[in-house]
């Protein structure tokens, strides 16, 4: 394939958007990494990719920055990351089409995806100048104790395709005015929209002038590029984002050196409808939470419970939504839903619709959609009746199905909601306050993020993000997430003339 000697829209707008950003020609056009768009299924890069020993000399180079950079106070490391949301703000527009492009997310997805972006920077700026640690009352007179947070070392960003941008900006801005440095592998399926975001934070760089050289990086390649992040012993910490079973590879590698670990895998979320439910709003809920972004997001709505005596009022306006809901090319239509990533993720999708109509399930939607690009896979948005919580339910499949299932006993429709393997995002809708309140407490939902009339998607950075079991526990954002970028010393203080051993232990020496 010679790329840049074929002409097309998709590749001519990506390419112009990369060189608006000031993205060197030859690391998007010279190289054996094929990008593609899922909106038309064509190739949009050749990217120059590092190999494991590229890689190395990358967390290197990261190790000697953060010599320097966890040194440099706090509020100014939280300029930095000003100037990075400023030229994010700038970016905006560009940043947002290149991820429709490269993503294949509708013009409001791509833009609120950068939206986030900006949002944690505006955040992290806020928190250079709050991290704080506790003075803790001693047990021994003339002492002081207390807790002092310190840079951790070199962060490891692995992020998947769905999120290309935002994953890595929650963990960079945090990572950097924490004072650690940054080295990011992306998706194999995203690499243009890092090189872009890594050429945004380098005009913020510039203007910020004396941070020091390689302190946060992008390395393109394979497998092996993140293998070495999980391996190298100067990367104190890999922060996640992708499948259950690559989580269960990274994480006893990592704990294997005791390096931390920010997991954020699977998540097969699921919401229910109750009595008293304001159907018009769990109607528009549920119809973003299960068909928005395609289905691919980790907060995507996959499992709907609904009580009985509301079933045959909503699930009948849910199937017409399903049936009207406009699927086309994001870029240039005002489609709703976009293309899947690729051929594995429509394949996916089938075969969980086999398997589904197999357990008796009865499927509307989920037919492929033509759009006169073969390589291209767009769908309509499944929505499945299940007579029972079983089979392909138990599965995440990152595609847009909906297992809609009818309940009767809340007690039992919370062990169901609770009966799958991830943990990560869930919703009721309510207006009863006990049955609300009970999804929230230590015996509702076992999710990380548990709502109430909200879908399951779409959080706001301000929360922490992440969720329990197979979802791998680890979070990100906003709340107190940036503690897992810092390490805790606590400090005893003697100012006394004494030496009084703690717990009353005495320890005369002649
Ligand atoms: C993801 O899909 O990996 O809550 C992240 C949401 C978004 C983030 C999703 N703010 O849906």
């Amino acid at each position: 394939m010679n790329i840049s000697a074929k002409s097309s829209s998709v590749l001519d707008e990506a390419h112009a958007i990369l060189d608006r950003l000031g993205v060197d020609k030859s690391a998007y056009t010279d190289g054996s990494m094929v990008s593609f768009s899922p909106i038309t299924g064509e190739k949009i890069g050749k990217l120059k990719t590092v190999n494991a020993k590229g890689a190395a000399a990358a967390i290197e180079e990261a190790h000697a920055a953060l010599q320097t950079w966890r040194l440099t106070p706090a509020p100014k490391r939280g300029e930095l990351v000003r100037l990075l949301g400023e030229e994010l703000r700038a970016a905006k527009a560009d940043l947002g089409r290149l991820v429709s492009i490269e993503a294949g997310k509708i013009p409001s997805e791509g833009l609120g995806e950068v939206q986030e972006m900006i949002d944690i920077c505006d955040y992290a700026v806020g928190l250079s100048r709050q991290l704080y640690g506790l003075t803790i009352a001693t047990e021994r007179p003339g002492h002081r104790m207390m807790e002092t947070w310190h840079p951790l070392g070199v962060v490891g960003i692995i992020s998947a395709f769905n999120f290309p941008v935002a994953v890595w900006s929650w963990n960079a801005a945090l990572a950097l005015v924490c004072g650690n440095s940054v080295v990011w592998k992306p998706s194999e399926k995203t690499p243009l929209t890092a090189l872009a975001s890594q050429a945004i934070l380098e005009r913020a760089l510039k203007r910020f002038g004396d941070a020091p050289a390689g302190l946060s990086q992008v390395i393109i390649g394979g497998r092996e590029i993140g293998e070495a992040l999980v391996d190298h012993e100067n990367v104190a910490l890999v922060s996640a984002t992708g499948s259950t079973r690559m989580g269960r590879e990274v994480g006893p590698r990592l704990a294997k050196r005791f390096a931390r670990s920010i997991l954020e895998l699977g998540g097969n979320n699921g919401g229910i409808v109750c009595p008293s439910a304001d159907l018009d709003m769990a109607l528009r809920a549920i119809a973003f939470g299960a068909m928005g972004t395609a289905g691919q997001r980790c907060t995507t709505l996959r499992r709907l419970f609904v009580h009985e005596s509301v079933y045959e009022e909503l699930v009948p306006r849910l199937k017409r939504a399903y049936a009207s809901v406009s699927v086309g090319n994001p870029l240039d239509s005002a489609a709703l839903v976009g293309p899947l990533v690729d051929k594995a993720a429509y394949d996916g999708m089938q075969k969980a619709l086999g398997e589904a109509r197999a357990h008796g399930g009865s499927v509307h939607g989920g037919d492929r959609v033509n759009l006169g690009h073969p390589d291209a896979y767009y769908v309509k948005p499944a929505l499945v009746e299940m007579p029972k919580h079983e089979g392909p339910v138990f599965e995440e499949t990152f595609a847009p199905i909906l297992y809609v299932m009818k309940y009767s006993d809340f007690d039992a429709v919370i062990a169901d909601h609770n009966a799958v393997g991830a943990g990560l995002s869930s919703s009721i809708f309510t207006l009863d306050m006990r049955e609300a309140e009970r999804f929230l407490a230590a015996d509702g939902s076992d999710c990380g993020i548990a709502n109430v009339n909200i879908g399951t998607s779409g959080a706001e950075i301000g929360g922490a993000f992440g969720g329990e079991k197979e979802t791998g526990g680890g979070r990100e954002s906003g709340s107190d997430a940036w503690r897992a970028y810092m390490r805790r010393a606590t400090n005893t203080i003697n100012y006394s003339k004494a030496l009084p051993l703690a717990q009353g232990v005495s320890f005369d020496i002649a």
